[in-house]
């Protein structure tokens, strides 16, 4: 049986951390939905940022909804995790620390220094900004990005370290024994394979980023120390492949463990759910090229590479957890309430967000889609309506109290308008895509502008809702911290 919702292998402090880790996700979240509406006004012409702001807010938004998706995902999979095994929720509020000390750090070089490089930092962007930034703004913003890094560095050393205590061994916690037929003891539970997965693929990445960040801060300061930009390029987007990804694998760890709670069925890791997530476990790794389709340099066999494993790379896992879904719940008399119904639009966005993801891998189409609106409409789909969902039901759940509904009738309406406005907004960026809109462009010609307004209004809808989800949440901490 599994152990009781309420989680008493947490301590208070605990606890704690992992309320004050949710409260600063939800707030940040709004915060940086806010900046996204202001961006996609100005498209619309509804408001006049100058350009070097509307670049400004926009790698605001791009490198803090990235953190907030990592934050409220290493909050979910520890909260699971600690239940299997032993973990020092000190290292969760050192994360915190840095992480907030790298946003303000962050804040400062964008909004007061002026750097406008975007969430992908390319280089040599941060130190060629034509004057629009100085050094140190760049400066101050990738060592922002560093100690953030390192924090979450730190998050995944601690969960492999307990990882390797309890099962003895990383391939273990990935059920290979199991896997492989040489065990028949049970297999590790689905939140370890998970976070086992996690913990591999997201220290590769933060040790690649934390490179390329420190060459980068090397060549701000000498800058006769130059970087091969292609290598540079590979680089950071094997480290935001990986780790924006990782962020789902995160979050889907309350599917695994939420669901069985609701219909009482256990969720076992079955031998095709452990081949999945070993088989992802390479994949993630390697597809990264499909970012760099148009850099016709780059050895053919990549691109062959990126562009095959980007069509293998999701279904495993996004098979095993959607059947296993619908097994768990068909026919299990499930409540639904604001926790499944998100959990739900959660499976439905990150698969549905996978197509238009797949459709932009391939080669003919990219030479065509790529660094138009479409890009961003296939990862707003799967983050918006895919992994933002898998962190509110979280907060829903576990500030939920068994004697009480969890779901008020406006709790059930602000789903609704939820779901409605964020399948318009990311649709708008779709449909602008497939007209060859570009994207980030601040100023958009007159006949792409409906589209824009349109989204506009569908960001404000979504703003509203996501606002009553993370004030729901706000008010009832006492209850998280109370349980147990
Ligand atoms: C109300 C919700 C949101 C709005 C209104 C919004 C709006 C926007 C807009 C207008 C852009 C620039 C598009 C362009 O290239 O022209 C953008 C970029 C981006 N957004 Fe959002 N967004 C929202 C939610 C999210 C969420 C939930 C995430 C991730 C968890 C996210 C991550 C990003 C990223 C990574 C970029 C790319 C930044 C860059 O190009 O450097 N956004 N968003
Ligand atoms: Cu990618």
């Amino acid at each position: 049986m599994r152990p009781d919702p309420q989680m008493p292998s947490l301590d208070v402090a605990a606890r704690r951390t992992i309320a004050a880790n949710l409260a600063v996700t939800g707030l940040v979240l709004l915060l940086m939905m806010l900046v996204g509406l202001l961006l996609r006004l100005t498209q619309a012409g509804w408001l006049g940022l100058e350009p070097d702001l509307f670049y400004q807010f926009m790698t605001v938004h791009g490198v803090g909804m990235v953190g907030i998706a990592a934050l409220g995902g290493a909050s979910v999979m520890w909260y699971f995790l600690s239940q299997y095994v032993r973990l020092n929720s000190g290292v969760l509020a050192a994360n915190l620390v840095l992480f907030l000390i790298g946003v303000v750090m962050i804040l400062g070089a964008d909004l007061i220094g002026g750097f406008a490089a975007g969430w992908t930092f390319l280089y040599p962007l941060p130190a060629r900004s034509s004057g629009v930034w100085g050094t140190a703004a760049a400066a101050w913003h990738l060592g922002g990005l560093l100690l953030i890094g390192v924090g979450f560095l730190l998050v995944c050393l601690e969960i492999g370290r307990a990882l390797v205590s309890s099962y003895g061994g990383l391939g273990r916690s990935l059920g290979w024994p199991q896997l492989f037929g040489t065990s028949m003891a049970d297999p590790p539970p689905p939140t370890v394979v998970a976070s086992t997965m996690v913990v591999i693929v997201t220290t590769l990445a933060l040790v690649a980023g934390a490179t390329i960040i420190v060459l980068s801060l090397v060549n701000l300061m000498v800058p006769s120390f130059e970087i091969d930009p292609l290598l540079a390029k590979n680089i950071i987007y094997f480290f935001g492949h990986v780790f924006i990804n990782a962020t789902i694998y995160m979050a889907v760890i309350a599917v695994y463990e939420i669901l069985p709670r609701y219909t009482k069925r256990p969720w076992k890791s079955s031998r095709v759910f452990l081949a999945a997530w070993t088989a992802s476990t390479t994949m993630v790794l390697v597809i990264f090229p499909h970012h760099l389709l148009m850099d016709l340099v780059m050895p053919r066999w990549t691109m062959v590479l990126g562009q095959v494993l980007s069509y293998t790379n999701s279904f495993p896992v996004l098979v095993v957890t959607g059947l296993g879904a619908l097994a768990i719940v068909h026919r299990s008399g499930i409540r639904w309430d604001m926790v499944s119904g998100l959990l739900f639009l959660a499976m439905f966005g990150w698969m549905a967000g996978v197509v238009p993801a797949v459709v932009d891998a391939t080669i003919i189409v990219n030479s065509v889609m790529h660094n138009t609106l479409w890009v961003p409409g296939h990862f707003h789909f799967y983050l918006l309506l895919g992994l933002v969902p898998m962190i509110f039901a979280f907060m829903y759940y576990v500030t939920a109290d068994r004697q009480d509904a969890t779901s008020e009738d406006y709790d059930r309406w602000a789903l609704r308008v939820y779901i409605a406005a964020g399948l318009g907004f990311v649709v708008m960026f779709l449909y602008a895509g497939r007209h060859s809109v570009p994207r980030r462009w601040a100023v958009h010609l007159p006949e792409w502008v409906l589209y824009d307004q349109l989204a506009s209004i569908f960001a404000v809808l979504v703003l509203l809702a996501a606002g009553l989800f993370v004030w729901r949440f706000l008010v009832r901490v006492p209850r998280l911290l109370a349980a147990g």
